[in-house]
């Protein structure tokens, strides 16, 4: 097949999962176009399948605000025509779902049928989606696409109480790539951060309010009084900054490390014990599946579809949002050498269940049940 994705390009989780299905498809022999602002992240290789077609948006002194939307819409026009595309696949409901329609109704008027596939990702509707700025505009385009996907149960469930929407959705989990995401030797960074043989735990995300930082810190704060520990953040995003500060007031400094963007994140991971997940709404978890597969196990929150990925007791513990009392305990319980190795094992068969060679044709045959019904 010749499939156009449509993502962001940037670390979010939905820019990474759309280009990690691009590779994983283009392995398969589909020719995979990218249609997008910037190189993806993780595209920066070369492959005889993959082609990156760049969005330019012209400004123009009257604009306040240069229409991105509509520089995407006529790339994809531009994009399905020449290059023959059988199906676009956009990831992140805003505002490539709607841009997507605007392309096929263009399309339509040259005598070319394309489907569109739009997959949700979980911003896309639980926080920006739902405000009344975009929630016409988000209803209308999941109900206008061919075939709409979401990565968790919760999630889809999430659309269809606070959408009015006419058409199904399936779902289809996120998933990884065990070859890359596994747990590597790297004894000489861990004894580099942890020269007293403590224990790391570790925090990666975007930084946003959403994330709730605060409690990562917290609940290391509570740990590390009991079980000698460090903690390594990884990422960076607006509440970055507070968050340090927030560290120089509560614990050691020394013990706590922003380490920023990392590309070779399962690296830092090869060489942790325990993966903190705070959030008050993640749809799927991808950082904390990515944790899993190095053998990392996760306390996450309750919040939207963590419980469909950590199992309680198994790969983790998940606990009530906000409530860094029992997260501290859990891990706590985790880190102690008798329990450990368990839950290592418990984590890795977890993310086994996510592996991309599971996942992978559940999108093929997704792309061509909707291409048959279009
Ligand atoms: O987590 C973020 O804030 C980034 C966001 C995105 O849209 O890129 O991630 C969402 O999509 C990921 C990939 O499907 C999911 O793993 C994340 O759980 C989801 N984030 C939220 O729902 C907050």
């Amino acid at each position: 097949m010749k499939i156009g994705i449509v993502c962001y390009p940037t670390y979010g989780g939905s820019g990474v999962v759309a280009t990690e299905l691009g590779k994983a498809l283009a392995k398969e022999g589909h020719e995979i176009h990218f249609i997008t602002y910037s190189q993806p992240t993780r595209l920066d290789f070369f492959s005889e399948n993959l082609y990156y077609h760049e969005v330019s948006v012209k400004s123009y002194p009257l604009f306040d605000y240069p229409p991105y939307e509509l520089a995407l819409a006529s790339k994809m026009v531009d994009v399905v025509e020449h290059e023959k595309i059988d199906i676009l696949h956009v990831h992140y409901a805003i505002p490539h779902a709607s841009a997507a329609y605007m392309a096929k109704q263009i399309l339509k008027t040259k005598g070319i049928v394309i489907p569109v596939i739009t997959t949700l990702h979980g911003t896309d509707i639980t926080l920006v989606g739902k405000d009344a700025t975009y929630e016409p505009v988000v209803t209308f385009s999941i109900n206008q696409s061919d075939g709409v996907t979401a990565v968790s149960e919760d999630l889809r469930k999430d659309t269809l109480e606070h959408f009015d929407i006419t058409r199904e959705i399936a779902v289809i989990p996120n998933f990884i790539d065990l070859e890359r995401f596994k747990k590597q030797k790297k004894d000489h960074f861990k004894k580099a951060i942890c020269p007293l043989d403590e224990k790391l735990i570790v925090h990666t995300s975007n930084f946003r309010k959403v994330k709730r930082v605060q409690d990562v810190i917290d609940v290391f704060n509570r740990v590390r009084k009991v079980i000698p520990s460090k903690l390594l953040m990884v990422g960076d995003g607006p509440e970055r900054h507070t968050m340090e500060e927030l560290c120089r007031s509560m614990c050691n400094i020394d013990d706590v490390r922003f380490l920023g963007k990392l590309e070779a994140v399962e690296e830092v991971l090869s060489v942790s014990d325990l993966f903190l997940m705070t959030s008050e709404k993640e749809s799927f978890g991808l950082a904390a599946l990515e944790a899993m597969a190095c053998q990392v196990p996760v306390i996450s929150t309750n919040a939207g579809g963590l419980p469909e990925l950590n199992l309680h007791g198994t790969s983790g513990f998940v606990c009530e949002v906000g409530d860094t009392k029992t997260m501290a305990e859990h891990a706590i319980h985790i880190l102690d050498d008798a329990n450990l190795g368990k839950f290592k094992e418990g984590a890795l068969n977890r993310a086994k269940d996510f592996d991309v060679t599971n996942i992978l044709p559940l999108y093929e045959r997704f792309y061509v049940q909707t291409m048959e019904n279009t």
